[in-house]
């Protein structure tokens, strides 16, 4: 080895040492700083930090798409197999609660059947029991999912979406919400109702998209009836996929899943602003604090607006396959407000 080469090793042992030490200083503080924050500016680190929610969210299995009601109830989607309506069955939908004198969340309950499907692969080997992606309205009593209890042996008739209700405490057995909505060729999952209570925006494969999964829209008339849905458009949508699409509590942003280019790999997060009926600004990335390489999606807003929530399975702290994390909401502000108007 030359004195070069000698020197260049030295080196090298030198700075991955010293990005140790750093390393080990942001994780005694809490976790990843803003490289923008000055450090006496920084008080809440808890606040900056991207977080894994946790045991009992969190298993070893998948954990995936979630939502919340105003009150703060979660209703998330699991594969774990302890607690499953059935064995193999691949996802179920719980619902979870805080306990504020613990400060902990409450092990997830599962639906249960007729809510969650078993499966049912003796009718059809596509049904197979996958529930997920639930949004539940603010007021805590619909839950609309994605659901492959009625599918039939089309590729594109995989998934349909349902809507459940609260009645009298009970969660009532699903029903399909029917064309134009769920189609038999449009492979339609992550529902999500925008906060005027009446536009359901879904992803589909149907035709006279940008390409494989792109957001769509429908009304609901006054005579209860769902207009036709119409595409959120080139901004929203591109040649790769779009779905699980939601907006704010405000309706000033709405978030979605992008497989589009420009993304740090895979599906990543991206926003973009609401300015107007089906009327979308740019989408912009939400960056390296959420964002891997790995596929990081299906974003909901946390408790009271605070935070934003969403699942990856890059991330070195989980607690096996997909995780749920969250970050303050602030975090993303500072994103958005750096790519336009906050
Ligand atoms: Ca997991
Ligand atoms: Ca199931
Ligand atoms: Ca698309």
């Amino acid at each position: 080895m030359s004195r070069q080469q000698t020197s260049a090793v030295v080196s090298i042992v030198l700075v991955v040492g010293l990005l140790g030490l750093v390393a080990a200083a942001m994780l005694t503080l809490g976790g990843p700083r803003l490289m923008s924050e000055p450090v006496s500016a920084v008080p809440d680190w808890s606040a900056q930090a991207v977080l894994n929610m946790g045991a009992p969210i969190n298993t070893a299995w998948d954990e995936g798409e979630l939502s919340f009601a105003d009150d703060g109830t979660m209703v998330l989607t699991s594969a774990r197999q302890d607690l499953a309506v059935a064995p193999g069955d691949p996802k179920d939908l719980y619902i979870a609660t805080f306990n504020a004198s613990t400060g902990t969340w409450n092990t997830p309950v599962n639906m249960g059947l007729p809510v969650n499907a078993a499966p049912a692969t003796d009718v059809d080997p596509l049904r197979k029991g996958d529930d997920r992606e639930p949004w539940i309205t603010p007021d805590g009593n619909t839950i609309y999912f994605k659901s492959d209890r009625l599918a039939t042996s089309s590729p594109m008739n995989i998934n349909d979406i349902f809507v459940t209700r609260k009645v009298n405490g009970q969660w009532t057995t699903p029903e399909l919400m029917p064309a134009p909505i769920s189609t038999d060729a449009g492979n339609e999952h992550c529902p999500m109702l925008l906060r005027d209570g009446r536009t359901l925006c879904f992803a589909s494969q149907r035709e006279g998209g940008f390409g494989s999964f792109d957001i769509w829209c429908s009304e609901q008339q006054a005579d209860g009836r769902w207009s036709e849905a119409v595409n959120a458009g080139p901004q929203i949508n591109s040649a790769g996929s779009e779905f699980h699409f939601m907006e704010d509590p405000a309706g000033r942003w709405v978030y979605y899943s992008s497989s589009r280019p420009g993304g740090k790999g895979g599906v990543d997060i991206w926003a973009s602003r609401h300015l107007g009926r089906n009327t979308w600004g740019p989408a912009v990335n939400l960056g390296p604090l959420v964002n891997t390489v790995g596929a990081d999606m299906c974003p909901a807003v946390g408790p009271g607006g605070k935070t934003l929530t969403w699942f990856g399975g890059a991330r070195k702290d989980s607690l096996g396959a997909s995780d749920i994390y969250f970050t303050s909401q602030r975090n993303i502000d500072r994103v958005l407000s750096a790519n336009g108007t906050p």
